[in-house]
């Protein structure tokens, strides 16, 4: 038996290779430990590493198998082999008081600068499911246990970014922009922004029939159609205003836009140069500089109040341009330019590059550095929105972790597929239980729209 200030012994550990939301493996990890009031009782936590397509460079190691023979080479039997025979000896029978003494024992035991050992689908599983277990020995929410851990107060309720047409890696047909999503702000409650985005959601697929647009979803829930015809984007952002005026609520007021371009994706280095990129952007051949004046462009025309990686992630020069020319009227993201990394983030901070960036517990690999990512941005006043991969599973922790550390926002999706919904109703499930404590304060991240 344990001290129970010390935290609850590690009895059972195991892993196993589940199927994410694309149909590929993925580890999901068990840990059972000590209930807190009754050590003879015992608690499991259990949790599932998702898994992206538009991967960062700078992302921590997900190990595959590489046998060709399962999977597609895509199997994960090596990582969940990891988990049992290494994870599970060096941790049973220890009690870890703290979840940054768990997250330091696994980073010892792989011992290498981005997991490639132990690998991070490994890593980040044990941590999510201690982290799980943590909380239910505690007796406490998993969100009220996070706050805990990032000393914050955990009441706020995270303004959604819902995906609903899909391009780039996650869909075939022909947009280089990878998301395209609505932002419903101006709303008292989680649950209503929630309604309304999935009110136009449904406006959307009505214009899209109605126009002979295929209706079929991409890899985050949203629509994938082929806008036939020049300029797709901005028959993109059209169908999306119009579907928000036909739901009833007004673009810019009410609910208003967020792009991924994912850039990397479309990017590549221009020919002789190692700092400057071309950007293969519909039929043209452009530079970061009128890659960045098309996005200034449609911030004027549309009420786009968020962009992610704009440019491909080595094109720090080009992100400097892009972040002096509109980082004061719209929340510029960095995501594979980021990877959930303070090190990375640090460098923008002290470049002045974006304002904003993207959280992916499995770009960095554990818990405690996802919380120490997400406090550098705090600190350094850059928003913070917690994310789904587009590979996902039914695992909600992304929507406790949104609550918990009171980032504000989320990214997890589209309204259909239950991979994505889970976290929306796990968030409803939360705002429920925070009853007038939960806050929902939409405009915080987005300074220059208050008062609209
Ligand atoms: C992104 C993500 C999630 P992926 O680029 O932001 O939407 O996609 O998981 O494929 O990297
Ligand atoms: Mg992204």
């Amino acid at each position: 038996m344990s001290n129970p200030s010390e935290g609850g012994k590690i009895r059972k550990l195991w892993a196993r290779e589940i199927l994410d939301s694309r149909g590929f493996p993925t580890v999901e990890a068990e840990v059972w430990i000590e209930d807190e009031r009754n050590p003879d009782r015992l608690v499991m936590g259990r949790a599932a590493v998702p898994s992206g397509a538009s991967t960062g460079e700078g992302e921590a190691l997900e190990l595959r198998d590489g046998d060709a023979k399962r999977y597609l080479g895509k199997g994960v039997r090596k990582a969940v082999g990891h988990v049992r025979d290494q994870i599970a000896p060096a941790l049973v029978g220890r009690a870890f008081s703290r979840q940054t003494l768990l997250d330091d024992g696994l980073m010892a035991l792989d011992g290498t600068e981005n997991k490639s050992k132990l690998g991070a689908n490994a890593i980040l599983a044990v941590s999510m499911a201690f982290a799980r277990a943590r909380a239910a020995a505690a007796g406490v929410p998993l969100y009220r246990s996070i706050a805990e851990l990032m000393g914050s107060q955990g009441q706020t309720l995270p303004v959604p970014l819902m995906n609903v047409v899909n391009g780039g890696a996650h869909a075939d047909n022909g947009l280089n922009l990878q998301e395209f999503m609505l932002v419903p702000l101006k709303f008292d409650r989680f649950s209503e922004a929630l309604r309304a985005g999935t009110e136009v959601f449904h406006h959307l697929k009505k214009i899209l029939k109605s126009r002979g647009l295929s209706t079929a979803v991409g890899d985050e829930g949203g629509f994938a159609p082929r806008f036939e015809g020049a300029q797709p984007h901005e028959q993109a952002l059209n169908a999306l205003t119009q579907a928000i005026s036909d739901a009833g609520y007004k673009p810019g007021r009410d609910i208003f836009l967020a792009l991924d371009c994912a850039a990397s994706e479309f990017a590549e280095r221009a020919p002789g140069s190692e700092t400057q990129f071309v950007y293969k952007f519909e039929d043209r051949r452009l530079s970061a500089g009128e890659m960045a004046k098309v996005y200034a462009q449609w911030a004027d025309t549309y009420p786009i109040v968020s962009i992610e990686d704009g440019l491909a992630e080595h094109d720090w020069a080009g992100w400097r341009e892009l972040t002096d020319l509109m980082g004061r009227k719209c929340q510029l993201v960095g995501d594979d330019l980021f990877v959930t990394n303070p090190k990375f983030l640090q460098k923008g901070i002290t470049g002045g590059v974006a304002i904003s960036i993207l959280i992916k517990l499995n770009q960095i690999g554990s818990v405690t550095e996802t919380l120490e990512t997400m406090r550098l941005a705090a600190q350094s006043s850059y928003s913070a929105i917690a994310s789904h991969r587009s590979g996902e599973t039914e695992d909600t922790f992304i929507a406790d972790l949104a609550v918990g550390t009171d980032c504000g926002q989320i990214k997890t999706g589209s309204a259909s597929r239950t991979d994505r919904i889970a976290k929306y109703n796990q968030l409803l499930r939360i705002e429920e239980e925070l009853g007038e404590k939960a806050r929902y304060s939409a405009f915080s991240a987005f300074p220059w729209l208050e008062g609209r």
